[in-house]
């Protein structure tokens, strides 16, 4: 494969980093090089916010009504769409996820322009009443300059998914993403210039996160910052964003757990417990990779998983296999580190619990889909993101029990309940603390129209839905004596 030579966006030109650093990106699945990405400076986010804040202020942009901001988005889907096989096959390349997850990202990235595209010109304030002879009336105006630092797991997803909710609601853009995934970034920002969207308005820094990430979480002239990752690095960017008094979205990751109940339908929650942690080798921020089961079907439950683990295929993304690589040697090393210390937390292992090796990509990390019994609930493997196909298993008796094991984490992400008692899971729902609960699904319709984000170490502020237009806009209220 021909290695891709990729080039910043900043005020609509594709350019060389300042310093002229450059890094290899690998695809994870083989480990070979596929592209040459800029490893940008501190002066290139400069430049990048310096036109976005051109853009939103003296540019074309404040001047685009919101029916034809939506269209330009409605456009971006369009061709998103025009173009999915392309961009699925990019992204499984950059991240190793099998191509059909691929294409479902990319599906999914069409959704949020198609969504927010929609919503552009249904963004309003209200009028409230006060006294006679007074106009009281809000307005939602977009905050200015927003950064978005997006992740390697889900990269064309999630630089959609709040790229298009800033663009809607009128604000300018400066995005970066991660180190080790910026193919479809690029191919968006090419995408986003076709449909039309004017200079500056969407800037891509590719870059590190030690040096381009952390400029650009603590520029300045930064109106919002949009992070996902990991919760040291937010704790990072919202440092840098406190100096400024920014705000700041964070999605850091889980511990979720599927709750299993014995009148649930197993077969079907056995599917969903197996897909939930293996989806993209369980290196998703909403992986159920806790499975708290009742005492009274644990055992044949958690045959059943094993059963199901024991027929997944396993190799590059190309293949669409059930578990492609694991990114990086570097992320693979971090979940043997806590499989060593399994034994002394008082697991053992049912499945699993090493590398894999495949034949046909000996150059990729693959890890083995493991199943862990026995952990005490207070150590570290089980309260800690693994990032990888790793599902660790509690019993439980009384729903009192459950409850407390599903919230026994700092987390708070997602929580599936498994069980046919509607009202014993809307009791369960209430005491769970955790941003979406999923009662007898895992994911229902991809999640687009739902708000989304933690509770607790997994963050705050929500995307997706109508309810990421509030991280975007600011309210002010007008009072009108007559
Ligand atoms: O994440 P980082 P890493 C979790 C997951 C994973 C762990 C480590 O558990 O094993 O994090 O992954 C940018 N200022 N998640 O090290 O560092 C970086 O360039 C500003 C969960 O890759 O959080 C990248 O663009 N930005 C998660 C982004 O932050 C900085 C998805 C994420 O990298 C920065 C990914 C800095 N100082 C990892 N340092 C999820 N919630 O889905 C780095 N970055």
């Amino acid at each position: 494969m021909n290695v891709r030579i990729l080039k910043n966006l900043i005020n609509g030109v594709w350019s060389e980093p300042s310093a002229g650093a450059r890094m290899d990106i690998h695809n994870p699945s083989t480990g070979e090089v596929i592209a040459d990405a800029p490893a940008s400076s501190k002066e290139d986010i400069d430049l990048a916010v310096s036109a976005a804040r051109h853009a939103f202020s003296a540019g074309d942009w404040p001047l685009v009504k919101p029916y034809e901001r939506g269209q330009m988005l409605l456009r971006v889907a369009e061709m998103i769409r025009e173009n999915k096989e392309s961009l699925a096959l990019l992204e499984t390349l950059d991240t190793g996820k099998p191509i059909s997850q691929g294409r479902a990202d990319v599906e999914a990235a069409a959704r949020y322009f198609e969504f927010y595209g929609g919503a552009a010109d249904k963004i309003h304030g209200e009028t409230i009443p006060i006294e006679p002879g007074v106009l009281d009336y809000t307005l939602r105006e977009p905050v200015g300059v927003t950064a978005h630092i997006i992740p390697w797991n889900y990269p064309l997803q999630v630089a959609s998914r709040s790229c298009a909710a800033a663009l809607a609601t009128g604000n300018t853009v400066v995005m970066k993403p991660a180190e080790q995934t910026p193919l479809t970034a690029v191919e968006l920002g090419m995408i986003l210039q076709q449909a039309g969207v004017p200079d500056g308005v969407v800037n891509l820094v590719l870059g590190e996160g030690h040096t381009a990430g952390a400029r650009l979480a603590g520029h300045p002239d930064v109106n919002h910052i949009t992070f996902t990752g990991s919760v040291p690095t937010g704790t990072e960017v919202m440092k840098a964003a406190a100096e400024n008094i920014v705000p700041v979205t964070l999605e850091l990751g889980g511990k979720s757990p599927n709750i299993v109940f014995p009148d649930a339908s197993q077969d079907e929650a056995v599917e969903w417990v197996v897909k939930s942690i293996i989806q993209n080798a369980g290196q998703t921020c909403s992986a159920g990779s806790r499975l708290l089961v009742h005492a009274d079907c644990k055992a044949s439950f958690v045959e059943k998983v094993i059963h199901r683990m024991n027929h997944l295929s396993m190799g590059p993304g190309e293949s669409d296999p059930d578990i492609g690589p694991i990114l990086s040697e570097q992320q693979c090393r971090r979940i043997e580190t806590f499989m060593k210390k399994v034994e002394a937390d008082g697991g053992k292992f049912l499945l699993g619990g090493t590398r894999a090796y495949v034949s046909n990509a000996p150059g990729g990390c693959y890890f083995k889909p493991t199943v862990i019994d026995g952990l005490r609930p207070e150590s570290e493997i089980a309260r800690e993101e693994v990032f990888g196909p790793v599902l660790s298993v509690f019993a439980f008796e009384t729903d009192e029990e459950a409850a407390d094991l599903a919230n026994s984490t700092e987390y708070g992400l997602v929580t599936g309940i498994w069980t046919k008692d509607v009202s014993r899971a809307h009791k369960l729902a209430e005491k769970v603390k955790a941003g979406q609960i999923f009662i007898n699904n895992y994911g229902a319709g991809g999640g687009i129209q739902m708000p989304f984000g933690g509770y607790g170490k997994s963050g705050f502020g929500r995307e997706k839905g109508l309810e990421a237009l509030r991280n975007y806009t600011q309210l002010k209220n007008i009072a009108l004596k007559i």
